[in-house]
């Protein structure tokens, strides 16, 4: 069992303490996770990312991200669930470990590190980056809408003072490059890209930044189908799930659209518990079952990709 000072995985926990469990993972599980640094956030933080498998030559390798957006705390936290799961299972249960020896999994625990610093200290309900804009006191971008991807076409804005402000230019922000970059740099190896957010209880593909659908789009609507209905077999919770521009609203400069223009074939957005009743102020005693459904479909996602 994995300790770090004040650490919990079914609390939420401030950014100081990820980081220190970052540390703590990799260095009490060096079979099987090896942290680097991906970039370095507008206010100087590291982000980091895991790499969780057993070391192999040209294994393929899901991508999968949490925390874009600083209030959507059940994101970072899952996450860390899913990184702990990896560990105490690997050896123990089938799935978990064909999984680890068979593919790798990247898992970015928090991208907008300096925007959930700012949920902690100062807005709760913050949503974007903490990066300064140009002739103007308002901060921030929208990373959701600052990838390369029908880039401030459609549901996004040019104002920077707006929650989903785009930035500058595709690309602008330091989270968003980070990221890009290593996607760009294992693209060999990355068949599937996960990125965890909430709230809606979906299970979205592309497109989003328009009303077009994927070349396989039947393929990624029979498996988003199938990891709905596994997920709910734990506790009921209902997902729906669809191409974002028609089942959650129409956005453009998204991380799904982007990945999966660069040729990955399983690009899926998750929107996690709840529908509304809390939002992103999810109460502490949902992160154990929300996370607990949330493997069962994310595990069918990798048992899916590795057949295919
Ligand atoms: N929802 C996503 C958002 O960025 C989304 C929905 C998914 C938009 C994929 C674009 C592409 O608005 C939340 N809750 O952030
Ligand atoms: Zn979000």
């Amino acid at each position: 069992r994995v300790r770090t000072t004040g650490h919990s995985y079914e609390k939420y926990n401030n950014w100081e303490t990820i980081e220190a469990w970052t540390e703590q993972v990799a260095t009490e599980n060096p079979d099987l996770i090896s942290r680097s640094a991906i970039g370095t956030t507008f206010l100087g933080n590291t982000i980091y990312l895991l790499k969780v498998g057993k070391p192999g030559s040209n294994k393929p390798a899901i991508f999968m991200d949490c925390g874009f957006h600083a209030r959507e705390w059940i994101s970072p936290a899952f996450c860390q669930w899913f990184v702990r799961e990896a560990v105490r299972t690997y050896g123990r249960e089938i799935h978990m470990t064909e999984f680890l020896d068979k593919l790798d999994f990247y898992v970015l625990p928090v991208v907008n590190i300096d925007g959930y610093i700012y949920t902690w200290t100062t807005n709760r309900m913050w949503r974007k980056t903490r990066s300064t804009n140009a002739g103007t006191t308002c901060t921030g971008t929208d990373l959701n809408r600052n990838f390369d991807a029908g880039w401030c076409s459609i549901g996004a804005s040019n104002n920077p003072c707006a929650e989903t402000y785009c930035g500058s230019a595709a690309e602008s922000e330091k989270e968003t490059k980070a990221v890009a970059n290593f996607i760009r740099n294992h693209l060999s190896s990355i068949k599937a890209y996960l990125t965890i957010h909430s709230y809606s209880q979906m299970m979205l593909y592309p497109y989003s930044y328009a009303y077009k659908l994927p070349k396989n789009n039947v393929e990624l609507n029979t498996l988003a189908k199938g990891a709905v209905k596994e997920l709910a077999t734990l506790h009921g919770t209902a997902y729906t799930y669809g191409p974002g521009a028609s089942t959650i609203y129409p956005a453009a400069g998204g991380s799904d659209d982007w990945a999966y223009d660069q040729g990955i074939k399983y690009s899926f957005t998750f929107e996690l518990r709840d529908k509304g009743r809390y939002g992103f102020v999810l109460p502490e005693s949902q992160i154990q079952p929300t996370c607990e459904e949330t493997m069962l479909a994310i595990k069918y996602v990798t048992s899916y990709v590795l057949e295919h």
